[in-house]
């Protein structure tokens, strides 16, 4: 009895570890020209992290910026503004859905996501996506979708 209690608790906290993290992780979101068939791309395009956790944008190719979507980031969080040929990080600490694009690109899908904890409801991401030019909603509805699913 006494194994089979040691053994749900190294269970119990190897599970809790998995969902968070001693310390925060950085990842790195790629500016692109191209990615196979796709031209002009965030990669990855959609990305999903815990709270604390820092995005660096790397500018592995030149001509992009990164940008907070209009009315797509969660309430008081401040917006992403990441400039041409800048590489740049931002930690974000408020969960929830942060839609990125690039000013000359948008038009063409260049867009991202990314999903910071428990994003709650995509509502507000969905209608802001509607301001959108058709790809680049196209896009933000496919990695809504892609989050959600
Ligand atoms: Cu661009």
């Amino acid at each position: 009895m006494k194994k089979l209690v040691q053994m749900a608790a190294a269970v119990a906290s190897a599970s809790i570890s998995l969902m968070v993290p001693a310390h925060a992780s950085e990842v790195s979101v790629e500016l692109l020209n191209k990615a196979g068939e796709r031209r002009f791309v965030f990669s990855p395009e959609l990305l999903r992290i815990n709270p604390g956790d820092t995005v660096v944008f790397v500018p592995t190719d030149k001509g992009h910026n990164t940008v907070s979507i209009d009315g797509m980031l969660p309430e008081g969080a401040e917006r992403i503004n990441i400039g041409f040929n800048k590489e740049g990080a931002v930690t974000l600490n408020r969960p929830g859905i942060y839609g990125i694009e690039c000013t000359p690109h948008a038009g063409l899908g260049m867009v991202g996501l990314i999903v910071v904890g428990d994003p709650g409801s995509s509502d507000a991401a969905r209608r802001a996506a509607t301001k959108l030019p058709p790809k680049a909603r196209e896009r933000i509805d496919a990695l809504l979708d892609q989050a959600e699913s």
